[in-house]
C-alpha cells in the first residue's frame, strides 16, 4: 500500500501562465513546494484525475529531472491510472503534443522554457497540453492561476524515484508508468507526411547538402535519428546534436543572432544548400538556403503555396492562420487560392479551434513557428522537412523558390526589434502611452504613411466565440503597412518589448533589399511613436530578426 502524503502549502501570487506555460527562473521553481503547487493546482482544475492518462517529458534542461520525479509523485496520489513518460524525462513539445494524441491520453505537461537559455541561473518553465495534443487554452489557464492562488494542500505518494532510462511499462501500485522511446512515434509520424524515397535519395547521394543546428537541445536525438539514420545524411550534417543541461551555454532560439554559426556558414562560400536549426523545445524553425534567409511569415506562406507538393497535404488545405504580427504575405496566398485565412492572437493556442474544426491546415507565428494539423504544436524537424521535400521535388535552390515566390505573390518586407528586459515599469508607461495616442492617429500623414487604423487587436475565436482582449497594438496604414507592438509573455526578467514592421512592395527591384534599410522609415516612425528610446534609454533593440 503507498502512502499518500497531505502537504500543508502557501499559494505563490505568481504562477499565472504566459504565451506558452509558467516560465520562471530555475531558483524560483526550486522554492519549495513552488513546482508542486502549480502542477497540484493544475490537477485540482481537471475535473477529475482518476483513471486517466498523461504524458510527461521536457526538453532535457537542467531540473527537468527532478521536476518529472516530483510530477509522478504528484500524479500518483492525485490517482492517475497511467504515465506515458519519454525515456530520460525527454519529449521535445511537437513529440509530446504527438504522443497525447496517439495514445488517446487526456493531457500532458511539458517541461521546457522552450527558446528562453538554461541552467542553475537560467530558465525552467512547465505547460500543461490538453487532449487535443494542443496548449491548454486561456480558460483553462486562468482556472490553473486561481487555484494557485487559493491552494492550502498537495498530494504527494511516497515512492522512490522512479527509473527514466529504460524503455519498458510496470506498475507502481495502481500507476502504470509506461517509458517510450521519445523519437520513434514522431518520426513514423513524419514518414507518413513527407516523402522518405525521395528525401533519401537525395540526402544520401549529397543532391541536397545540409547543414542542422539542434542548439545543444532537444532536436539532436530527432535530427540525428530522421536526418541521418533514416535519410542518408552524412553525420556531420548535424551540429551541437548533444543535448546539454544548459544548452551549451547558449540562446536555444533559432534566428540569425543566435545561430550564428550556421548563420555564418550559409551566408559563406562553404555553405551547404539547406540550413536549419531548432529551439530548445523543438517547436521552432530557422530555414536558410544558400545565402538566403527565410523569414518564418514568407516560410508559411510559401508552403501554403506549395502544399500539394508534400504527400500529406497533395489534395489541398483547407485554410491558413497566422498569428496577428506575422506578416500578411499568407494571406495574399490564401486569397489568390480561394482559402479561408484567420489572424488569431500570439501562442499557438489560438490555432487549436480552428486546427480540431479543421478551418486551417497550416498555421504559423513570425517567431520561427510553423506547423500543420498533424499535431497542435508548432514542429521545428516538420518545418525542416516540408523544406527538404519542397527543395527535392521542385529540384531549386530556396532562393529560387523565395524570389519566385515574391514574383508572384510580391514581397511583405517585415522586421521584429526586440528589447529584452526593460524595467517593467517603463514599458507600461510606454503601452500607456501608446494606447493614449490610438484614437489620434487615423488619416494621419507620416511621410508616404497615412494611418488606416489604430487599435488594440481583440480577437473572438470563430469556434467557441470565446473573447482575448488586449493581445496587441495595431497601427495600420493605407498602403498595407503596419506597425504592431506588444510586449512578450515568456520572458523571465522585466519586460520584453517587441516592435514589428512590415511594408509591402511588387516591385521586383525591392526583393533584394535589405528590410532594415527598405522598413527605414517605419522603425523610426515606431520609435518616435512610442517614444521608446527616450523613455528606455536603449540606443538599440537587443534582437533584430
Ligand atoms: C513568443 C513568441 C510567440 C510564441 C511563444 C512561444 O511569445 O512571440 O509567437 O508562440 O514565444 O514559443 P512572446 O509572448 O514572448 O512574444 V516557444 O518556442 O518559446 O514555446
Ligand atoms: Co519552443
Amino acid at each position: 500500500m503507498t502512502t499518500i502524503n497531505t502537504i500543508k502549502t502557501n499559494p505563490y501570487t505568481d504562477q499565472k501562465p504566459g504565451t506558452s506555460g509558467l516560465r520562471k527562473k530555475v531558483k524560483v521553481f526550486q522554492q519549495t513546494h513552488y513546482l508542486a503547487n502549480f502542477v497540484q493546482s493544475v490537477f485540482n482544475s481537471l475535473e477529475t484525475c482518476d483513471g486517466k492518462i498523461l504524458v510527461l517529458g521536457g526538453d532535457g534542461r537542467y531540473f527537468n529531472r527532478e521536476a518529472i520525479q516530483i510530477i509522478i509523485k504528484l500524479a500518483l496520489a492525485n490517482g492517475f491510472a497511467k504515465l506515458i513518460i519519454g525515456q530520460g524525462g525527454l519529449l521535445s513539445t511537437p513529440a509530446a503534443s504527438h504522443v497525447i494524441r496517439k495514445y488517446k491520453a487526456d493531457g500532458g505537461l511539458i517541461l521546457s522554457a522552450s527558446h528562453n537559455p538554461a541552467g542553475v541561473d537560467e530558465d525552467f518553465g512547465i505547460k500543461y497540453n490538453i487532449f487535443n495534443g494542443g496548449p491548454a487554452p486561456e480558460k483553462y489557464t486562468d482556472a490553473f492561476f486561481q487555484h494557485s492562488l487559493n491552494i492550502s494542500e498537495y498530494y504527494l505518494a511516497e515512492i522512490a524515484d522512479v527509473d527514466l532510462d529504460n524503455v519498458g511499462s510496470y506498475n507502481i501500485a495502481e500507476l502504470e508508468i509506461n517509458i517510450i522511446d521519445p523519437v520513434t512515434d514522431y518520426a513514423e509520424l513524419m514518414a507518413e507526411i513527407f516523402d522518405f524515397e525521395l528525401l533519401k535519395q537525395q540526402l544520401s547521394s549529397g543532391e541536397i547538402s545540409l547543414c542542422f543546428d539542434a542548439m545543444h537541445a532537444i532536436t539532436g536525438p530527432y535530427a540525428q535519428r530522421i536526418l541521418v539514420e533514416m535519410l542518408g545524411a552524412p553525420a556531420d550534417s548535424i551540429i551541437n546534436a548533444e543535448p546539454l543541461l544548459d544548452f551549451g551555454g547558449g540562446h536555444p532560439d533559432p534566428n540569425l543572432v543566435y545561430a550564428k554559426e550556421l548563420a555564418d556558414l550559409m551566408f559563406s562560400d562553404a555553405a551547404p544548400d539547406f540550413g536549419a536549426a531548432s529551439d530548445g523545445d523543438g517547436d521552432r524553425n530557422m530555414i536558410l538556403g544558400n545565402n538566403i534567409f527565410v523569414t518564418p511569415s514568407d516560410s508559411l506562406a510559401i508552403m501554403a503555396a506549395n502544399a500539394t507538393l508534400i504527400p500529406a497535404y497533395k489534395n489541398g488545405i483547407s485554410g491558413i492562420a497566422r498569428s496577428m504580427p506575422t506578416s500578411q504575405a499568407p494571406d495574399r496566398v490564401a486569397k489568390a487560392y480561394n482559402l479561408p485565412c484567420f489572424e488569431t492572437p500570439t501562442g499557438w493556442k489560438f490555432f487549436g479551434n480552428l486546427l480540431d474544426a479543421d478551418k486551417i491546415t497550416l498555421c504559423g507565428e513570425e517567431s520561427f513557428g510553423t506547423g500543420s494539423n498533424h499535431v497542435r504544436e508548432k514542429d521545428g524537424l516538420w518545418a525542416v522537412l516540408f523544406w527538404l521535400n519542397l527543395v527535392a521535388v521542385k529540384k531549386q535552390p530556396v532562393a529560387e523558390i523565395v524570389q519566385a515566390h515574391w514574383q508572384q505573390f510580391g514581397r511583405d518586407i517585415y522586421s521584429r526589434h526586440d528589447y529584452d528586459a526593460v524595467e517593467t515599469e517603463i514599458a507600461n508607461e510606454i503601452f500607456a502611452h501608446l494606447i493614449k495616442l490610438l484614437p489620434s492617429l487615423p488619416i494621419q500623414v507620416f511621410g508616404q504613411y497615412t494611418v488606416a487604423y489604430a487599435d488594440e487587436f481583440c480577437y473572438t475565436d470563430p469556434i467557441d466565440q470565446s473573447v482575448s482582449a488586449n493581445q496587441g497594438i495595431r497601427i495600420g496604414f493605407t498602403n498595407g503597412s503596419r506597425i504592431i507592438f506588444r510586449l512578450s509573455g515568456t520572458g523571465t526578467v522585466g519586460a520584453t518589448i517587441r516592435i514589428y514592421v512590415e511594408r509591402f512592395s511588387d516591385d521586383v527591384s525591392q526583393h533584394k533589399a535589405d528590410p532594415q534599410l527598405a522598413l527605414a522609415e517605419l522603425i523610426l516612425l515606431a520609435e518616435q511613436l512610442s517614444e521608446l528610446k527616450q523613455r528606455t534609454g536603449r540606443t538599440e533593440p537587443t534582437v533584430i530578426t
